[in-house]
């Protein structure tokens, strides 16, 4: 791959938004992906592997809890943090950055926010530090976007939970420590429960053959008859709200996230288009490539814009959920768009591992898919403005 000579857009001038803070929290996360992600990405894409070398690198710029109170091992920082840290790794590549947005918002979270005092200060540590990962198991077989459906069961025994069913499609399932997971007890009613690698009948499967988000593992959750402890049941919060709250953390990140995988392929364009001779003058002095680049910088400069103050909103708590949905699918189908045009102006070099555009294309039909998909985030628009439920 070539060297990484990333620099970053800023067309509105939008780092006058942000703090000195927040600065250096960016330029030590871009610094790092530079050093330690860039290098080796696409080699571990094509391998179809995660490279788990870079888990201490992750912990060490905040990217494992960034909001979480730094008693429990988080950063303490603000959402506008948070983000930028998303923006950063996913510059890099998704897989990486839903590495770090699984660990944070779907199983950090759930943990500070729904979690007894024991269960915090078991886990966020350690979660914090890299020393241990975990992964969030809502979706399953027969129930994606309408995870309310969810077929997965726990009977009370007394003196344990047993679990039964089966989760798929989990990000860093193959090599987690624990597992988030949502299930119903025998009233119907849905529950987070920690379950522990190691515990019998507990198995992760890995998720072979994707073209996308190569560089991270996705895998089954199966439960055969486990005995969860009864400590483990997640106290705070039940019902589908529970895992959809943490659903709207994972989400702001990933309207972030996009904007970075976003900068990246602009970036790289824009040099190609300078150094690229056909006709005798550089391909970007032609003006079907400079509409495609004046396109690609206006929609960047929207969504950070949109992202920036989601940010100050949910600061101030005031984000709602239908707000977070509109920028997690109008940045996700903004970067993806651009992905697909700059590849063009690569011509044939842009399908090579030689460039990092075809990867963030491929990766980001997962994130248009995952944390809902690109219509249900357009549904739940249309609910908030209607008031009308189309999905019953
Ligand atoms: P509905 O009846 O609308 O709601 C049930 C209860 O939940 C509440 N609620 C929310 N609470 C917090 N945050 C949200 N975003 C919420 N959305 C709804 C709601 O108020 C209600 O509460 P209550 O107290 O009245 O019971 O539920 P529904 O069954 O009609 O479904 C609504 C729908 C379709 C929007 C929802 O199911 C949905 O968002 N589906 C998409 C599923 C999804 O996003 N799955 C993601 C799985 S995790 C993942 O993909 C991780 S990838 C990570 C990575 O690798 O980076
Ligand atoms: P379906 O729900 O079967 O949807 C199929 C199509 O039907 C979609 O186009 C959808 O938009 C459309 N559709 C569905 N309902 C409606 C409707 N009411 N109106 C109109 N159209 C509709 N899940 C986790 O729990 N944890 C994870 O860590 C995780 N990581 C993932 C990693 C990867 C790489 C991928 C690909 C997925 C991951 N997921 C994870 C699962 C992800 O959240 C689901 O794939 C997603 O929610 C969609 O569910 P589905 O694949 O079952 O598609």
């Amino acid at each position: 791959m070539k060297a990484d000579l990333f620099q970053a857009p800023d067309y509105y001038q939008l780092d006058d938004l942000l703090t000195e803070e927040h600065k250096l929290i960016r330029d030590a996360a871009r610094e790092w992906v530079k050093r330690d992600v860039s290098p080796i990405i696409e080699d571990y894409a094509q391998r179809a592997e995660f490279p788990t070398q870079i888990i201490k690198g992750l912990a060490e710029i905040g990217a494992f809890g960034p909001y979480i109170p730094e008693e429990y091992g988080g950063a303490g920082l603000d959402q506008i943090s948070y983000g930028l840290i998303m923006q950063e790794i996913e510059r890099g590549d998704s897989g990486v950055r839903s590495t770090a947005s699984v660990q944070s918002s779907l199983v950090m979270y759930p943990i500070y926010k729904y979690g007894s005092e024991e269960q915090r200060n078991k886990y966020l540590p350690k979660l914090a530090s890299g020393e241990m990962i975990g992964c969030f198991g809502l979706t399953e077989p027969n129930h994606g976007s309408n995870p309310g459906g969810m077929e997965t069961k726990f009977k009370d025994m007394g003196d344990h939970y047993l679990l039964n069913g089966a989760k798929m499609w989990i990000s860093n399932a193959p090599f987690a420590d624990i597992a988030v997971v949502w299930a119903k007890n025998e009233e119907g009613r849905i529950h987070g429960l920690i379950v522990e690698r190691g515990m019998e009948g507990f198995s992760t499967p890995e998720t072979h053959n994707k073209w996308s988000l190569r560089a991270s593992a996705t895998g089954e959750l199966i439960f055969d008859n486990v005995k969860v402890p009864k400590e483990n049941l997640l106290p705070k919060k039940s019902g589908l709200g529970a895992p959809l709250g943490c659903l709207d953390s994972a989400r702001f990140g990933i309207a972030w996230g996009a904007i970075g995988a976003a900068m990246d392929c602009y970036d790289t364009a824009l040099r190609y288009s300078k150094e690229r001779i056909q006709f005798g003058k550089p391909i970007g002095a032609f003006q079907l490539q400079q509409k495609k680049l004046a396109e690609m910088i206006t929609e960047i400069t929207k969504a950070q814009l949109l992202t920036w103050r989601l940010g100050v909103l949910r600061n101030e708590g005031k984000a709602t959920s239908a707000q977070i949905s509109m920028a997690k699918r109008n940045n996700v189908d903004m970067a993806i768009t651009i992905a697909r045009e700059a590849r063009q102006m690569l011509g044939g070099m842009g399908i090579t591992g030689e460039y990092s555009i075809m990867r963030h294309s491929m990766n980001l039909e997962s994130v248009i898919t995952y944390e809902g998909t690109h219509d249900i985030h357009l549904l739940i628009t249309g609910m908030d403005v209607t008031g009308l439920n189309a999905f019953k």
